[in-house]
């Protein structure tokens, strides 16, 4: 029986996570844990609602017993850029949080899911086509707490035999709850921009490439490899996942086609530049198809369109 705790419910990804497997596992049997961020009523009102600091033990430990939890979605991070300005707090979350996570599963043999990202390559990484198992020397600190917690989730695997698993997001494009703090967070920006102006500046230049997915595509990523048969596991942290690579010149192209006089201009912030420069222009995900059947449904046009749709909804209805 699943019982499922998700660290930061109220995030890019666990605003979305989170009523998608109370809709598959029960609304009771999934708690949403919230830190800072202003969790949506909703959350509230469709179930288990507590507070959970990752990188407070104290907090983490009673939750687990009281609700008897067997898995954990542990999305609590700094992206990218908010973790350039901020290295110690991002180390701080991103490790000694996750090390909670992993003490806490040891002792109470829970099921860990973390997400890495393509942050955990650098420039020494082959930036195309980039395999499953290659160089991993990322300069950002966001980076060095991915390849690290990799690292360590595996270290809990072989040696405390929890069972840990990941995947390396690319950038996620969504329309629930805004990124804020990442690299890739222009292909969010660009829709809201092009629906409400017309007009988007791009803070990363016209042919940089990288890898990107749309959110139901992340969802299914994350919930069908916690579901996989573990003997059909050669890898566990962190498998590649892509499910399309463009530049910024192409997404604009692809929203002309649904306002034709759309404006991209460009003003190239050197931070965000340099960090999507070391980053794969797209990976290998072969693997991940391999093991567990991984298979996006989402393309550019597909994601472009439906990107569109909902946010002229948004838009409409005032929010
Ligand atoms: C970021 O840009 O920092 C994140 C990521 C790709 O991990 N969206």
């Amino acid at each position: 029986m699943k019982n499922i705790l998700i660290i930061g419910s109220a995030g890019q990804i666990g605003s979305e996570l989170t009523p998608e497997l109370r809709k598959r596992y029960g609304n009771s049997k999934v708690v949403a844990g919230i830190h800072k961020t202003k969790p949506p009523r909703e959350l509230f009102e469709s179930g288990p609602v507590e507070r959970v600091d990752v990188t407070d033990k104290e907090q983490l430990f009673p939750v687990i017993k009281k609700y008897k939890i067997d898995t954990i979605y542990n999305l609590a991070a700094l992206l990218s850029v908010v973790g350039e300005a901020n290295p110690l707090e991002a180390w701080h979350v991103g490790m000694n949080g996750l090390l909670n996570v992993l003490e806490v599963s040891r002792e109470y043999r829970c099921a860990v899911f973390t997400p890495s990202s393509i942050g955990a390559f650098g420039l020494s990484t082959p930036l195309d086509n980039t395999p499953q198992d290659t160089i991993q020397r990322p300069q950002t600190m966001y980076g060095v707490t991915k390849v690290a917690g990799e690292l360590l989730s595996d270290y809990y695997f072989k040696r405390f035999d929890v069972d840990t698993r990941s995947v390396r997001y690319p950038g996620i494009i969504s329309n629930v709850t805004p990124p804020g703090g990442g690299t890739t967070d222009y292909a969010v920006e660009i829709f809201y921009a092009a629906v409400k102006e017309k007009k988007f500046t791009c803070p990363i230049s016209s042919k940089t490439f990288l890898d990107m997915m749309y959110m139901p595509d992340a969802l299914e990523a994350a919930i069908q490899l916690m579901e996989v048969d573990p003997s059909r596991l050669k890898h566990r942290n962190s498998f590649n996942v892509t499910a399309m690579s463009f530049c910024p010149e192409m997404i604009a192209a692809e929203i002309r086609r649904h306002i034709p006089d759309f404006e991209m201009n460009y003003k190239i912030d050197p931070i965000k530049q340099s960090i999507a420069e070391s980053w794969p222009n797209k990976m290998d995900d072969s693997c991940a198809r391999e093991e567990w059947n991984w298979n996006p449904k989402y393309d550019l046009p597909m994601m472009a369109e439906d990107m569109l749709r909902v946010i002229k909804k948004k838009c409409q209805g005032g929010k």
